[in-house]
């Protein structure tokens, strides 16, 4: 594996990993056969879902039964397309043409139903460009076309550019006005990558469009609340955070200069995070934490944290502020050895979970397997192999891996995200084994780590 890497969203950095003493454990760590662990856990749980709900959008783990994700009663096959690349670059071949044979005869989204609009181009649009990119299926990369031009009047609705969070896939029926940071801003890379192999760049410049909308409204002190209403542009909220629903917005920001080399998003990207760096990080005990704020007074709201807002140090030091990253990262580590695995929402100051839920999350693995991309230390393949065995131990169920209904008695819920596919098994895969099929120095993996750039043939 080469030491010198271009990371997730692209800061070049010199790995001095090689020189570096390993820590006693991580030095009897055997990689490879994590690796396999994850391949043959990968496998096991996509035979579980080819056999009890091929096709279905979510597999219930607990019971065998299926689920519906965006739709009521209607599947899309959301997990297969979720798993696509992850088991292509698992050298799952069987398992991967499988999956795509299914699309060639089950899929159509001509249906006459509300999505949301970001899911479907974070999970769908994007799984359905990085399969198509994996194996250069045309099909693949029509229906990742016909489904976004079923998206588009989501945009083209509002005079500013501000999506609605909700359209019909048949009628372009919107819905939905009152919207925020992540459901605007988290398309750039998708639409980009479909503007570049389709030739028409309307994609691109919506998502640009819509970036830069937001950007422009934000407070004196540079910060951007976490509800708007996409037809005025008037403010609904006061609440300024990195979390949701506003996390994925500084994530695009980063990646659409990262890999689509757009300047302006660089700009917004640094104007956004020196914001965030003044107004909202803030210690505790020694610990490092970025807190809610008023956002144009920068006053805290409160101590309280989101599981989901632990991919954030892996994005700074992408940005270039990796000690202010790496501290925020560790943070999260301590909460994961505390309780075993991750709650949905912490409280440092009361030291206690504010949310005991675990919905089978991949945020802090993404944040430490961007870290590794950029300085190669075992540290951060330790704490994924931790997140790893974790997951093992508490949510493997019958059919499959399950979300926790309460993290201090560990008792699962039935259910299995789409994101699990697509996220958490493919940077554990990443992370642990020497992948034939990426290119570790120059990659780029979507907000829900679909891979659009970075492929090996
Ligand atoms: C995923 O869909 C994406 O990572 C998104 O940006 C946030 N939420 C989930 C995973 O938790």
């Amino acid at each position: 594996m080469t030491s010198f890497r271009i990371g997730r969203r692209g800061l070049i950095a010199g790995s001095a990993a090689a020189l570096l003493p390993l820590p006693a454990s991580a030095a009897k760590e055997d990689w490879r056969k994590l690796a396999d662990e994850v391949r043959e856990s990968m496998r096991w749980a996509w035979q579980n879902y080819r056999e009890r709900a091929w096709g279905k959008d979510q597999i219930m783990p607990v019971s065998g039964g299926a689920e519906s994700f965006s739709i009521k009663g209607q599947h899309v096959g959301l997990s297969l397309i979720e798993a696509l690349d992850t088991l292509w670059l698992m050298e799952l071949d069987a398992e991967f043409k499988d999956g795509v044979d299914w699309i060639h005869a089950n899929l159509s989204f001509d249906i006459d139903g509300e999505v949301s609009v970001f899911e479907t181009i974070i999970r769908l649009v994007g799984g359905l460009l990085s399969a198509h990119l994996a194996s250069g299926d045309k099909l693949l990369l029509a229906k990742a076309k016909d489904l976004t031009d079923r998206l588009m009047p989501a945009f083209t609705a509002s005079p500013i550019g501000l999506p609605h969070r909700y359209v019909n896939l048949k009628t372009g029926a919107v819905r939905g006005p009152v919207t925020n940071p992540a459901e605007i801003g988290s398309c750039i890379t998708e639409f980009g990558t479909l503007s570049r192999l389709t030739g028409d760049p309307r994609y691109f410049k919506a998502a640009k469009k819509a970036m830069v909308a937001l950007f422009g409204r934000r407070s004196d002190i540079g910060l951007i609340p976490d509800a708007i209403d996409c037809m005025t542009g008037e403010w609904k909220s006061r609440r300024a955070t990195i979390g949701p629903p506003s996390d994925s917005y500084y994530e695009y920001l980063w990646d659409g200069w990262q890999l689509l080399g757009d300047r302006d998003c660089l700009t917004m990207y640094k104007s956004c995070t020196a914001a965030i760096l003044e107004n909202q990080k803030a210690m505790l005990n020694g610990d490092l934490w970025f807190v809610d704020v008023d956002f144009e007074t920068g006053k805290r709201i409160n101590w309280e944290q989101d599981e989901l807002s632990s991919f954030y140090g892996g994005l700074l030091a992408q940005g270039g502020e990796p000690v202010i990253g790496e501290a925020y990262t560790r943070s999260w580590d301590k909460v994961q050895a505390k309780y075993g695995i991750l709650p949905e929402g912490y409280d440092p100051e009361k030291d206690a979970p504010t949310y005991k839920t675990n919905a089978l999350r991949p945020e802090l693995a993404d944040a430490a397997f961007n870290h590794w991309l950029l300085d190669g230390k075992e540290e951060w393949r330790a704490l994924v192999a931790r997140h790893f065995r974790a997951m093992q131990q508490w949510n493997k169920a019958a059919y499959g891996y399950a979300v926790m209904a309460d993290v201090t008695t560990k008792a699962q819920a039935d259910h299995c995200p789409g994101y699990w596919w697509s996220e958490q098994m493919k940077y554990y895969w990443l992370i642990f084994a020497d992948c034939r099929r990426f290119d570790y120095r120059k990659n780029y993996l979507s907000t829900e780590g679909n891979v659009l750039l970075g492929f090996r043939h």
